[in-house]
């Protein structure tokens, strides 16, 4: 088989990436190690930059994100049993961000790319990436016994977090920062009425907590815990229980409780691979960057990967133009640092760290009165949320 540029994951960034590129006239194969049941099964992010938003429209897979998700342009930040809302509109300059869940936005990008017959291969098994730095890369993988060899010009690492497209690159030509958190969020998604319109990031003593949503009857809601404990530790009675423990009584008060359709522990950490090209492999998304989710960074951090990668393909094979290949890496880069700081800044102020020391426990509380004090501190923390210019 051939094709111009051959993707390696069927998540948000390789189906984004293989959409667009459809739509110019570059032909992409991506192949996905999991079934489309399987991907679809995931619950993830749920908030959508402005730029992921418009990327979907440019990808013509933005109908039913603009019909079902809703334009969110504030949420709270509940500390000392009060409510302060973050205006994100006003502190933005007019922005705002969609709330819509990325298992929707996958499926339309699936359906997006069963339209164009786009080429979507399912279970394929020990993907792998050769001769990355020669001109004629290609990519292997096993079909049942088959193994079926895929000749491209360029590979794409869409494989999350543990692909095999990081581990791809030399030791020696990667350097990796990472940062794990002493504690992870068990996720809870139920049938109810979302406790409030707008999201809630809970910081509490006992630990922090989000009230956010999938729709008005899909409510999706996390506590932080220990990163001892597993999901059997935890019953629904026990999980509202807790949630509510770590909610301003009015809110707690008016919680709507349900059965679990889905609960999940996911730990946190910060984690970026440098550089994020190797020769004629490009790693976009959770493949080169991971972040706690607390500033809902994760997702739309893989937008700008697509949004470079896509604009850099088109120069390449439209115009000659190879200067976006080769400043991918270090742009890339740049705003993925940026939203690494911004998940690090949520995930320190809201959460209660096991070891921290009374000094600590001050700065977080100095740095939330300072938030609420200063118009030029919300103006930070809006702009980074709504999302940096790519
Ligand atoms: P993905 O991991 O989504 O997709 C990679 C794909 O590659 C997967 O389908 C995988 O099966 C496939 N793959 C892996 N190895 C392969 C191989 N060897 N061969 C072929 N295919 C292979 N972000 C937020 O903003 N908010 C959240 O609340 C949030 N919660 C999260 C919870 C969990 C448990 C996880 C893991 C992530 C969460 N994230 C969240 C981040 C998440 O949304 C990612 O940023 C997003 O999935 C990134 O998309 P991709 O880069 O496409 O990677
Ligand atoms: C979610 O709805 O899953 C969600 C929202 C905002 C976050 C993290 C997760 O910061």
């Amino acid at each position: 088989m051939k094709t111009q540029v051959c993707i390696i994951g069927g998540g948000p960034s390789g189906l984004m990436l293989s959409q667009l590129l459809h739509l110019k006239g570059i032909d992409t194969i991506v192949l996905e190690k999991h079934s489309r049941e399987y991907v679809l099964s995931r619950i993830r992010a749920g908030v959508l930059e402005h730029g992921f938003a418009e990327l979907m429209r440019e990808a013509q897979c933005g109908e039913r994100m603009d019909a079902e998700g809703e334009i969110h342009e504030g949420f709270f930040i509940s500390h000392d049993g009060v409510l302060d809302r973050v205006d994100l509109e006003k502190y933005s300059g007019g922005s705002s961000v969609v709330v819509y869940g990325q298992t929707e936005l996958t499926r339309d990008l699936y359906d997006a790319r069963d339209k164009m017959n786009g080429a979507v291969i399912h279970n394929a098994e020990d993907v792998k990436p050769h001769d990355l730095t020669s001109d004629k890369p290609y990519v292997t993988y096993r079909d049942g016994d088959e193994v079926i060899r895929i000749d491209c010009d360029y590979v794409i690492g869409a494989d999350g977090f543990h692909g095999v497209s990081r581990k791809s690159i030399p030791r020696d030509v990667l350097t990796e920062y990472e940062k794990v958190y002493p504690f992870g969020w068990l996720g809870v998604l139920s049938r109810t009425k979302p406790v409030s319109p707008e999201l809630i990031y809970a910081k509490h003593e006992r630990g922090f907590a989000l009230c956010s949503l999938r729709s008005q009857v899909l409510s999706r809601y996390y506590i932080q815990v220990p990163l001892s404990d597993s999901v059997e530790d935890w019953s629904d009675d026990d999980f509202w229980a807790e949630l509510k423990r770590r909610l301003p009584q009015e809110v707690a008060d008016r919680m709507e409780t349900g059965p679990s359709i889905e609960k999940s522990i996911a730990p946190l950490r910060s984690f970026v691979a440098e550089p994020m090209r190797y020769g004629n492999l490009f790693m976009a998304g959770d493949a080169a960057h991971i972040v706690p989710p607390t500033g809902a960074r994760g997702l739309n951090s893989a937008a700008s990967d697509i949004y470079y990668l896509y604009h850099a393909m088109v120069a390449h094979y439209k115009d000659g133009d190879d200067s976006g290949l080769e400043n991918y890496s270090a742009k890339a880069l740049a705003r993925v640092w940026k939203a690494q700081r911004f998940s690090w800044w949520m995930t320190t102020l809201l959460h209660t760290f096991p070891d921290s020391i009374p000094y600590d426990q001050k700065l977080q509380q100095t740095d939330l009165e300072y938030l609420f004090s200063s118009e030029k501190a919300l103006g930070s923390l809006a702009e980074n949320y709504v999302g940096l210019p790519f």
